[in-house]
């Protein structure tokens, strides 16, 4: 829960700008779009002028509907001093990708729950304990605005969703997540509609992708750790349109006695993303850090200059400190 302090700096940021930026991470999700668009319509409930930005690419399925919402360029620069910007679900505007705004020097308020994020200074609500960026900015439109809306709570309960993973993350001291939850349900989220949302409308080249995944997976440390890749041919025959990682990862997790699960995809001949995800105990945002990225200890990422098959022998050298 966030404190009576965060929500006072949160009054004070929107009373000193007439007009708000908002910007999430580039690639965004689910909570990323939420956490922007919930607020957005705050602002706009407080009289003020916004302006959603995001820098994409909109890849995953339940996101591409968003889209023509947000824009790719700030282009009111010579008014630029009225503006306040808000960054939220990341900490660092080299997180927000290739956007002008990057260069412009804003008064920025940061509203994030990513364990790696930094949180000191003021002009921030960063809570690690949040399921969610948008749980954090439900209980800002709550407090500003007495209750979420209608559009607020769907969408609220959208961002909840992606990134609890329709609630399978949260353990059991959750009580006051599933009680916000349930106001947004008493305001018309639909439970059936956002899960439909969130996990149907995928191709059929992204279960072959699925395919090749589970084929390339290799286990180690006893299986407690479980290495697969995506190749760039992997990508060109099936990757191009809605990937589904969360299906990738949710199959092997399910192995018994799996502690972690790295993804890797050659994006170029020497570019290389990595997921990372732990069932438990296992802190993956220690080993993401290894490779310049970060996250939750539970689910993390990293971008990097290598080659799959160098990668792997780094990797597993991280993960045997830790396994
Ligand atoms: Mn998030």
């Amino acid at each position: 829960m966030i404190s009576k302090r965060n929500i006072s700096d949160f009054f004070r940021f929107i009373d000193s700008h007439s007009a708000f930026v908002i910007a999430g991470h580039k690639e965004p999700d689910g909570d990323c779009i939420a956490s922007c668009l919930a607020l957005d319509e705050l602002l706009r409930l407080k009289g003020k002028k916004t302006v959603l930005l995001s820098a994409g690419p909109f890849k995953k399925t339940e996101t591409k509907a968003y889209e023509h919402l947000f824009k790719t360029e700030f282009d009111d620069i010579q008014n630029i001093t009225d503006y306040g910007l808000f960054i939220t679900d990341c900490s660092s505007k080299d997180r927000i990708g290739e956007l002008n705004i990057a260069k412009l020097d804003f008064d920025t308020f940061i509203i994030d729950h990513h364990k790696t994020s930094d949180s000191s200074g003021g002009n921030c609500i960063i809570d690690a304990s949040a399921p969610a960026a948008a749980y954090i900015v439900q209980q800002l439109f709550e407090a500003v605005h007495g209750e979420v809306t209608k559009t607020a709570a769907e969408i609220l309960f959208f961002g909840l969703s992606t990134d609890s993973g329709f609630f399978r993350f949260l353990e059991s001291n959750s009580a006051d997540v599933f009680m916000a939850a349930s106001r947004l349900i008493s305001k018309g989220a639909n439970p059936k509609k956002t899960y439909n949302l969130m996990t149907g409308g995928k191709s059929f080249s992204s279960r072959k992708l699925l395919g090749k995944q589970l084929d390339h997976a290799e286990a180690y440390f006893d299986g407690k750790l479980i290495i697969t890749y995506e190749t760039m041919e992997d990508t060109l025959a099936y990757g191009q349109n809605g990937r589904d990682s969360d299906a990738l990862y949710q199959n092997l997790l399910a192995i018994e006695g799996v502690e972690a699960i790295v993804n890797i995809r050659q994006e170029t001949e020497e570019q290389c993303t990595i997921g990372f995800r732990s069932r438990e105990q296992v802190d993956v945002s220690s080993v993401a850090s290894c490779f310049g990225g970060g996250g939750h200890k539970n689910a993390s990422g990293a971008s990097c200059k290598a080659v799959i098959k160098e990668l792997i022998p780094q990797i597993l050298q991280e993960f045997q400190k830790i396994l």
